[in-house]
């Protein structure tokens, strides 16, 4: 990325303000599709020194700037995508025009915006990923800046000292986008639907999200800051789970996938339920169907509800069987907060003691594909021709066309091409209309 002035998108807000805004709206915000613009480059100038006593002097016409490039910075301040509900289009700055005495134009400054750690970055046409954006300050450029086009002084030759030709700047990539943030909490809360996991997030955050006496309240997932002893520890309640939840049954398989990525789980087990060890085994069997990564996540097993008579008689009995895979335990009430902190000291002792995982990056330095440049198409258009192809609209983008010579260059680039032939085969006449990008010429 070089060493070129960089101009970073303000942070929107800070991450606790953030996550309680989704929370108010009551749903979160998981994807956004955004435009990202980088900038033209500069064109290139038509100039002549000028000299005493030369009265024309040398072409000296500098090329242009660079255009700034665009990039996606994943920062772990963020974690949601709830900024891009606001701003929706991000450009970077054009590059400067050539200058004459050889000057050249200033590059445009890139432009970062930032994204939550977790956030996968597609081709909003396409659909192809280009990123995922996993660590702090992990980057991917999206959209290339515009080469500067060369001014005159560039096109001097021995058999041409006086060039009355300068390029355009090349105009910058437009780019719709696709973001998906994939929850990375560091706790994750799973267990039967009814469990009380959404109390529990209630209980020890300032989240509200909806509780109900019925199963699947939860849709997607909420997160919550809790703060113990000065640290925070985000959470993530996710819709309850059921046997057949790693093949699409219930809410199913994408909340598992949310949860792939947090550090430790809190498992929940519902005290009201007629079989809460049951319950325990069925859902850890739908984890390791989903994935071992996932199987392989340490727990916390609470037994909620302890409040009710029912909780009470099988507290010895779940008690005693965690004791022996020696998996830690306690008893709570989410209701009544009986329990909670001492809970979320058993994350803390349990994160302390979970290393993080390896990040496994897909990340490629590019995430501009670079497309084959000279290859083209001719098209039949009703009474028109148009010819299509990365290399031939680009240089037809940068052609001056109030001059002769630069008109001459886009020529002989049609006819290096193979160009001028193809529209021949075509049955091109003279008067005919041949469109290039978004440029029209007449056949002469
Ligand atoms: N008595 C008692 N009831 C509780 C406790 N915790 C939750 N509940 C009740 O259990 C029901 C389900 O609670 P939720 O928090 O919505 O459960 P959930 O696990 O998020 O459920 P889903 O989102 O549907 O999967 C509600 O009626 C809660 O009021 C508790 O500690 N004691
Ligand atoms: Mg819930």
């Amino acid at each position: 990325m070089g060493s070129a002035e960089r101009v970073a998108v303000p942070l929107p807000c800070s991450q606790t303000h953030a996550i309680i805004q989704a929370m108010d709206e009551s749903y979160f915000f998981d994807e956004a599709t955004i435009e990202v613009r980088s900038g033209k480059g500069g064109n290139g100038c038509l100039s002549f020194r000028r000299e005493k006593f030369v009265p024309l002097g040398g072409p000296d016409g500098g090329n242009g700037g660079r255009g700034g490039d665009v990039y996606l910075i994943a920062n772990r301040h963020l974690n949601t995508l709830i900024a891009f509900q606001r701003q929706q289009h991000f450009r970077a700055e054009p590059g400067g025009n050539g200058l004459k005495k050889d000057q050249q134009g200033k590059r445009g400054k890139d432009l970062l915006v930032p994204v939550p750690p977790g956030t996968v970055v597609r081709d909003a046409q396409t659909s192809q990923v280009l990123a995922d954006l996993v660590q702090d300050e992990q980057t991917v450029l999206v959209a290339k800046g515009g080469r500067g086009g060369r001014g005159n002084a560039f096109f001097t030759s021995p058999t041409n000292q006086a060039p009355r030709l300068a390029e355009k700047g090349e105009p910058g990539q437009e780019r719709s986008l696709k973001l998906e943030l994939k929850l990375i909490a560091d706790v994750g809360i799973i267990g039967v639907p009814n469990a009380g996991k959404s109390t529990l997030l209630a209980a020890v955050s300032a989240a509200r999200p909806k509780i109900a006496d019925y199963p699947f309240t939860t849709l997607t997932p909420n997160l919550g800051v809790a703060t113990v002893d000065g640290q925070t520890v985000l959470l993530a309640d996710i819709p309850g789970l059921i046997e057949g939840a790693h093949a699409g049954a219930g809410l199913g398989i994408q909340f598992l996938r949310h949860i792939e990525r947090t550090r430790v789980l809190i498992h929940l087990l519902d005290g009201a339920s007629e079989a809460p060890l049951k319950d325990y085994q069925a859902i850890n069997e739908e984890l390791a169907l989903f994935s071992a990564r996932l199987a392989a996540k340490p727990q916390v097993v609470a037994l909620n509800k302890m409040d009710l008579p029912q909780a009470q008689e099988v507290w010895p009995a779940v008690e005693a069987a965690m004791r022996e895979r020696q998996t830690p335990v306690l008893a709570i009430s989410a209701a009544t907060r009986q329990g909670t902190r001492e809970l979320l000291y058993a994350v803390l002792r349990l994160l302390e003691t979970t290393p993080l995982e390896p990040v496994v990056s897909v990340v490629k330095a590019e995430a501009v594909s670079p497309e084959d440049e000279d290859t083209f198409e001719v098209l039949r258009e009703g009474q028109h021709f148009r010819v299509r192809g990365k290399r031939v609209e680009r240089a037809a983008a940068m052609t001056d066309w109030e001059s002769r010579e630069a008109i001459e260059r886009f020529q002989r680039i049609l006819k290096v091409l193979g160009i001028l032939e193809a529209l021949q085969e075509a049955g091109v006449k003279p008067g005919d209309t041949v469109f290039f990008g978004t440029y029209e010429l007449e056949w002469r």
